[in-house]
């Protein structure tokens, strides 16, 4: 499965910290498109379930903190965002779930395609057939 976390080189002084992100020196694609999810009461919600076709991205949790399941019809991971200068890579065909936002979760996501709703898979069993007829059947 093609999902990592990795850091990004905040450059870090007394008076805070920034992190300059630019492709393709900090992100494997070009960025097309910048998305902020935020306000999400996570007690009650649950957001993503879905994959892609041909979409890649990186999540940044920005503030706050909250867990992403990134999951094929072979493996599943869990991973923790709660820093800034952290990100994580989800490539395509992932399905993911977002969940245990903190109440001032801020989830900035860096993606390589414009919004296309046909990229999506939002019925997993449409996602598993995809999965395997690709020959991730091995
Ligand atoms: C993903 C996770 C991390 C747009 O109009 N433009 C956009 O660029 C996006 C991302 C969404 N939308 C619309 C589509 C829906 O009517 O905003 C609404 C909420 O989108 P969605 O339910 O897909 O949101 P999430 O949080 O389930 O998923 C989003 C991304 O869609 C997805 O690609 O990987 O964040």
């Amino acid at each position: 499965m093609h999902s990592h976390l990795f850091n990004f080189d905040a450059k870090k002084s007394e008076i805070g910290s920034l992190v300059a992100i630019q492709s393709p020196e900090s992100i494997p694609f070009d960025i097309q498109r910048v998305y902020y999810i935020y306000g999400v009461d996570s007690k009650k919600y649950r957001r993503g379930f879905h994959a892609h076709r041909d979409l890649e991205q990186v999540l940044i949790c920005v503030k706050g903190s909250l867990k992403v399941l990134v999951k094929t019809p072979k493996e599943e991971i869990i991973y923790s965002l709660s820093s800034p200068d952290k990100g994580l890579f989800i490539g395509k065909m992932i399905w993911r779930e977002m969940f245990e936002f903190s109440k001032d979760a801020v989830l900035l996501v860096l993606a390589s395609k414009k919004y296309d709703e046909g990229d999506y898979y939002r019925e997993y069993s449409d996602f598993e057939n995809a999965f395997f007829s690709k020959g991730n059947n091995l």
